[in-house]
């Protein structure tokens, strides 16, 4: 988050977590059991060599960047009993659900969808270019949403578990922050679900991209909801654990 940003955040109303360009939750109604960080396909195949982002020739730097400030926020947020869902891009092994233009598209940029590679075949459930990276394995317990599509709402249960678990807030990190990212947060906000994204546990394949996608989210006084920081998300949720303890 930039000086600005901070500077305008401390300004406005809100919750806990400074973030831009409201302090998070709007509500402030910060809990364990209102509120689930969302890891988006931290995958094999989006960030490590070999993969389906490798194979279109983009730096990994900006995928594995996120890594370890992710880390930091699993570490607490899982200390602290909040829910963790990760999400997993991906088709079946018969690509029955990968539309023919994915497809398509995919191999015009030598990174065909369901074809083999370095990584298995590309994007296909089952194999190791598909799994979550080893440096952030979900925990037993912890819920996996597999999705054919880029939200993590489109064919998946995604929102009846939230809803059966209460969850009102979300947190998101992963990759990429102007894709599947970002369709998830504007598919969340569109449910009535409270959005944060961190920025610095996102990335995408194009810094400028990335920036937009930020810059998006704070039109129209947050317009899918808010972004902050791994540093400042931490300060809330700490500043939230002292207040109730
Ligand atoms: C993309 C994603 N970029 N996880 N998927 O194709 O953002």
């Amino acid at each position: 988050m930039g000086e600005s940003a901070q500077d305008h955040a401390s300004e406005v109303k809100g919750g806990p977590v400074k973030a831009n360009p409201y302090n998070w939750p709007y509500n402030g109604n910060l809990k364990p059991d209102n509120t689930a960080l969302v890891v988006i396909d931290m995958q094999v195949d989006f960030c490590s060599p070999g993969g389906y982002v490798d194979k279109m020739g983009y730096d990994l730097k900006a995928m594995r960047n996120p890594i370890e400030p992710i880390q930091n926020i699993l570490k607490v947020m899982r200390a602290e009993q909040y829910p963790v869902f990760y999400t997993r891009e991906g088709h079946r092994p018969d690509l029955s659900d990968l539309p023919p233009n994915k497809r398509w598209r995919s191999q015009n940029i030598g990174a065909g969808i369901g074809d083999p590679g370095p990584c298995g075949r590309i994007l296909v459930r089952g194999e190791p270019g598909w799994d979550v990276i080893p440096e952030l394995a979900p925990l037993p317990g912890e819920i996996i949403i597999d999705k054919p599509g880029k939200g993590s709402f489109y064919s998946t249960d995604l929102e009846l578990i939230l809803n059966m678990r209460g969850v009102k807030n979300l947190i998101l990190v992963g990759v990429t922050t102007d894709v599947c990212v970002h369709t998830t947060m504007r598919d969340a906000n569109d449910r009535g679900l409270e959005c944060l994204l961190v920025a610095d546990c996102t990335g995408a394949t194009d810094i400028g991209n990335h920036e937009s996608a930020l810059k998006m989210i704070t039109m129209q006084g947050g317009v899918f909801g808010a972004y902050t920081d791994s540093k400042q998300l931490l300060r809330g949720l700490k500043m939230t654990t002292e207040s109730t303890s």
